[in-house]
């Protein structure tokens, strides 16, 4: 039995101000013909579907064109999908009933009543049947009332729970899908910018692999960048396109598991995904900076660090007269780094940064280096008054 194991597609997702769409619709094109190509009996989507709990009409359109060419391959290869934080269960849910006729299976909740359980989809290849457990995101709070006063403290007694109640034969092959903040014996999985993980005091969200070890493969959601949790068969996969300037060096991928009988293992292959536009930090002077464009990645998204002592007007209209998408503009100089060691780093870097962030959330695009200095100047009159 082979499957494609994916997830946070976070269709819709923008990056800084510029729309990923072509660059999503691309990225799933090639999942649609790597399929062709390897014809894997499943293909597993790990949660974070959409980017929002209300996604746009475009993004709709491009996740129906994705299930559309992926129903057109015969025979058909089921697809597997659970819900992640970032999903709106409803909305995701909509027409699923209407969907699992053309096998395509959907799990948006856990079980919310003592009757329901995991959604659970049976395949079957030359050794029998492999199980796969359909496990949405879940916090303690949504199944807390289906256990006894106590059980369910924190999100690793509610996945524990929530798996202990199916009754699972380990004697079979077994595969579960699961959108949450696993780890290894309390060592976090490495992480990035573009996962806006809530990471509550104590590390209460943490869910210890120890409860999902015994499945034969675990296809986990959640973390943005490819990598096992302690054992090779658990493992998140990543996102299929680099989502934030710290993933620059990340290789996107498929992850293709290829499992044969109980016990003998698994194989583990990584199909890359070829990004339209990559997503790449430079540093230099202006003039260096500019002179480096290519007609090849000139479309690249670049965050740049400017090294200039004497700082350019209007870099970023400059940059981009080279450039089609600037991310953001920094400058690195002895004028800026004299100014955070004199005025003690941390205190005064603490304002100027979550400006940045507040400004960007609102406007959608970074500073420019005007606005930058401007800012700055207000700052530097506050902190002197203070
Ligand atoms: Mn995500």
């Amino acid at each position: 039995m082979r499957f494609f194991h994916l997830s946070d597609l976070h269709i819709g997702k923008q990056l800084h101000a510029y729309s990923l769409r072509d660059n999503q619709q691309a990225a799933l094109s090639q999942v649609v013909e790597r399929a062709r190509e390897y014809r894997p009996d499943a293909i597993l989507i790990c949660g974070d579907i959409f980017d929002r709990a209300v996604p746009s009409g475009e993004s709709y359109a491009v996740f129906d064109k994705f299930l559309q060419e992926l129903s057109a391959i015969t025979p058909t290869i089921p697809v597997m999908m659970v819900a992640g934080n970032h999903d709106n269960a409803q909305r995701l849910g909509y027409a699923s009933s209407f969907l699992e006729k053309h096998q395509i299976y959907l799990s948006v909740s856990a079980p919310t009543q003592q009757e329901d359980h995991l959604k659970k989809i049976v395949l079957h290849d030359g050794y029998g049947e492999v199980n796969f457990y359909l496990l949405p995101f879940l916090k303690p709070g949504y199944v807390r009332h289906l256990f006894a006063e106590g059980a369910v403290r924190s999100y690793e007694s509610a996945v524990r729970e929530i798996i202990g109640r199916e009754n699972i034969d380990y004697g079979k092959r077994n595969v579960l899908l699961s959108h949450q903040f696993y780890t290894n014996g309390g060592q976090e999985p490495k992480r990035c910018e573009s996962e806006q993980l809530v990471i509550s005091l104590g590390g209460l969200e943490n869910v210890d692999v120890s409860v999902v070890e015994k499945f034969d493969y675990v296809a986990l959601g959640h973390i943005h960048g490819a990598q096992k949790v302690k054992f090779p068969h658990i493992r998140y996969c990543g996102t299929p396109l680099k989502y934030s300037v710290s993933e620059e060096h990340h290789r996107k991928s498929i992850t293709m598991v290829t499992m044969g009988e109980k016990g003998e293992g698994i194989a583990i292959e990584t199909l890359p995904i070829e990004p339209v536009q990559d997503v790449r930090k430079v540093r230099g002077l202006l003039k260096e900076v500019i002179e480096s464009a290519t007609d090849e990645n000139r479309h690249d998204f670049l965050s740049v660090i400017l090294t200039d002592e004497k700082e350019p007007y209007h870099p970023k209209e400059q940059l981009e007269e080279a450039y089609d998408c600037i991310l953001e503009v920094r400058v690195d100089n002895a004028r800026t780094r004299n100014r955070l060691q004199g005025q003690g780093e941390e205190f005064c870097q603490q304002p100027m940064e979550m400006f940045r962030s507040f400004y960007q959330e609102m406007q959608g695009q970074p500073l420019t280096a005007e606005e930058e200095a401007m800012v700055e100047g207000i700052v530097d009159e506050w902190e002197e008054g203070t």
